[in-house]
């Protein structure tokens, strides 16, 4: 079961798309007055909603042709790095222009007891499905990274998984770890969506299938997938971290880190189109936009 938010003339509604591909009107404003009223019944979101289900019928719509949302206004997006083998090769390249002949941090993270946790997005920096991302104006290497994330409570509970994009700037990254905040945060640098798969539906969460495409021109110019069975950490250790000693908010967004990379060569370009969908949770399609420098 998976939770959807869309536009309907001048109205945002809350709705639960089933495997099957219905659509069903929740009365909840959001997810998070879902979740909260299931706490509060002591019972699970899933539950509400197949009470709803029970007593409604769906839309006639498909989920492809609504106007989909941010199934959540994330008040902050936090994201894990080095989290798969995959990443640690692609940052030492950048970091060493290949010619790696030493231990780097990326090495030592990814071996370490602490993972990397960094702050990547608020509400108004994040978009949501078919809503442009950004690209830099000074950077020449950027891509996206596809990633699983976890829709967590204050409690730092897994409420539900969704699929998430961390644009980052390879080229910034690999001149000065320090420049990350400017590698990883600008406008329009984050994607979530285009919906959240109720975590009491998920069996095993090692077990999401993760493939990313990007289209120039309408041609496929880049594929990778992979399986969140390849993370080399689990999910509630980075949890732990990122709610240790800190206050996080219900609705906080952790990406758990990229295991697809595109080939070094590559780089977005404004009119590309990115896909990155997880299985058991749909496509999170993103066009690409250059801005222009700011006068
Ligand atoms: O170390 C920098 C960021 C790594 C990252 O974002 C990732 O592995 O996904
Ligand atoms: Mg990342």
């Amino acid at each position: 079961m998976r939770i959807i938010r869309f536009k309907e003339e001048n109205n945002v509604v809350l709705g639960a798309l089933t495997d099957e591909g219905s659509i069903f009107v929740l009365p909840q404003k959001d997810f998070l007055e879902l979740t909260s009223l299931a706490e509060e019944k002591e019972t699970t979101a899933l539950q509400i909603v197949e009470e709803v289900i029970a007593n409604s019928v769906p839309i006639s719509a498909k989920v492809e042709e609504l106007q989909l949302l941010v199934p959540i206004e994330a008040p902050e997006v936090w994201a894990s790095g080095v989290t798969y083998l995959k990443s640690k090769e692609a940052r030492n390249y950048e970091a060493t222009e290949g010619k790696l002949d030493a231990t780097t941090f990326y090495d030592k993270v990814y071996d370490a007891e602490r993972p990397e946790i960094f702050f990547k997005s608020t509400a108004a920096r994040t978009v949501g499905p078919n809503q442009d991302v950004c690209l830099r104006t000074d950077s020449n290497w950027q891509i996206p990274e596809p990633e699983l994330g976890l829709v967590i409570n204050k409690d730092g509970k897994v409420l539900g998984y969704i699929a998430g994009n961390d644009m980052s700037s390879r080229d910034i990254e690999g001149e000065n770890p320090l420049y990350l905040p400017q590698a990883k945060v600008w406008k329009n640098s984050c994607s979530i969506g285009p919906a959240i798969r109720l975590a009491e539906t998920v069996e095993n969460p090692y077990e999401f299938e993760i493939k990313c495409r990007i289209y120039r021109n309408e041609e496929k110019v880049v594929e990778g997938s992979a399986s969140t069975g390849q993370l080399k950490r689990k999910f509630d250790e980075l949890v732990s971290y990122l709610v240790k000693d800190n206050d996080i908010f219900d609705g906080t967004v952790l990406l758990t880190g990229t295991c697809i990379v595109p080939p070094n060569e590559f780089t977005l370009a404004d009119g590309d189109r990115i896909e990155i969908e997880i299985s058991d949770i749909g496509v999170l399609n993103n066009p690409v936009k250059s801005q222009s420098p700011k006068t």
